[in-house]
């Protein structure tokens, strides 16, 4: 299917250019040029997202510097800051969400999610990132959420991630558990070797999957 509302591949070179170049003006006005208003969760997964994986990928082979990675992000951080709204002020109460960012730093794709499930409705206790297995099983046996979302982005959180996830099943059973982030992107089968309930791949996805729980909650 063709999203009529996805910004054409022009735009993701010009972006990747501006990114690059840490040209922050240059990276806000195209995305302000090449998204429709009213789209910005399509702007930020056909766009933003692709253009930091391109980055990412060319920083793999040698050809960009952690710098301009680094840059690329945070440039990234301020445009979707700006585009991706509040929220409704007549959020949904229930299901109790939470979302944490386990152990590591990257802290992009968390935000994107907590900002698309907020404008959803959704009110959701924000954990904060680099949370350490201990800490997260501590606040979530606190507060009791009814669904945990978990961002990793490295490969080594994403495996520590099933204890945790363990000890929270053993204490919390009806706890759903959603994770996502760039290993569960890399492996399709990641999700279910470290015991979650499911994955969403984008931010729109994990939307859905929520409305989906809650709907099975009977909220
Ligand atoms: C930007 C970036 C950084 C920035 C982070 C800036 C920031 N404030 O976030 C900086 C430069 C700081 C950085 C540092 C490092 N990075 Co880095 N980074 C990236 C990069 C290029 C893009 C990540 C990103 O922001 N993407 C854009 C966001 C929007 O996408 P996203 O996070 O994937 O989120 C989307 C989905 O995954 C999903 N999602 C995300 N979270 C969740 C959660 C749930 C519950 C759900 C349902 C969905 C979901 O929805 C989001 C929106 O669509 C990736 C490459 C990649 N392919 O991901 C490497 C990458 C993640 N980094 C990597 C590495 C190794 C590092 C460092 C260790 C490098 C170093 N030697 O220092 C450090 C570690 C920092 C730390 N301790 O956390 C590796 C990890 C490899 C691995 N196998 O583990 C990657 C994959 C690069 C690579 N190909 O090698 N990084």
């Amino acid at each position: 299917m063709i999203d009529s509302a996805a910004p054409h591949s022009a735009s993701l070179t010009a972006m990747l250019e501006a990114l690059l170049a840490v040209d922050r003006v240059r990276a806000g006005r195209i995305v302000k040029d090449s998204c429709i208003p009213g789209s910005p969760v399509t702007c930020v997964e056909t766009l933003i997202v692709p253009a930091l994986e391109e980055i990412g990928r060319c920083w793999e082979d040698g050809t960009v510097a952690l710098s301009q990675v680094y840059m690329s992000g945070r440039i990234c951080e301020e445009i979707v800051d700006v585009m991706l709204p509040a929220g409704d002020p007549q959020r949904k109460g229930q299901p109790k969400l939470a979302i944490a960012v386990f152990e590591d730093h990257h802290t992009l794709g968390k935000r994107i999610v907590f900002s698309v499930l907020r404008a959803g409705g959704y009110e959701i206790t924000d954990y904060g990132h680099g949370v350490m297995a201990d800490d997260l099983v501590h606040m979530v046996l606190r507060d009791d959420p009814q669904i945990l979302l978990i961002s990793t982005l490295m490969l080594p959180s994403a495996l520590r991630a099933k204890e945790a996830i363990a000890r929270i099943r053993n204490e919390l059973p009806k706890t759903k558990v959603i994770v996502g982030g760039a290993p569960f992107n890399f492996d399709p089968s990641l999700w279910q070797e470290v015991g979650a309930d499911a994955m969403g791949r984008t931010a729109t996805e994990t939307l859905e999957i929520v409305n989906l729980f809650a709907r099975e909650m009977g909220q």
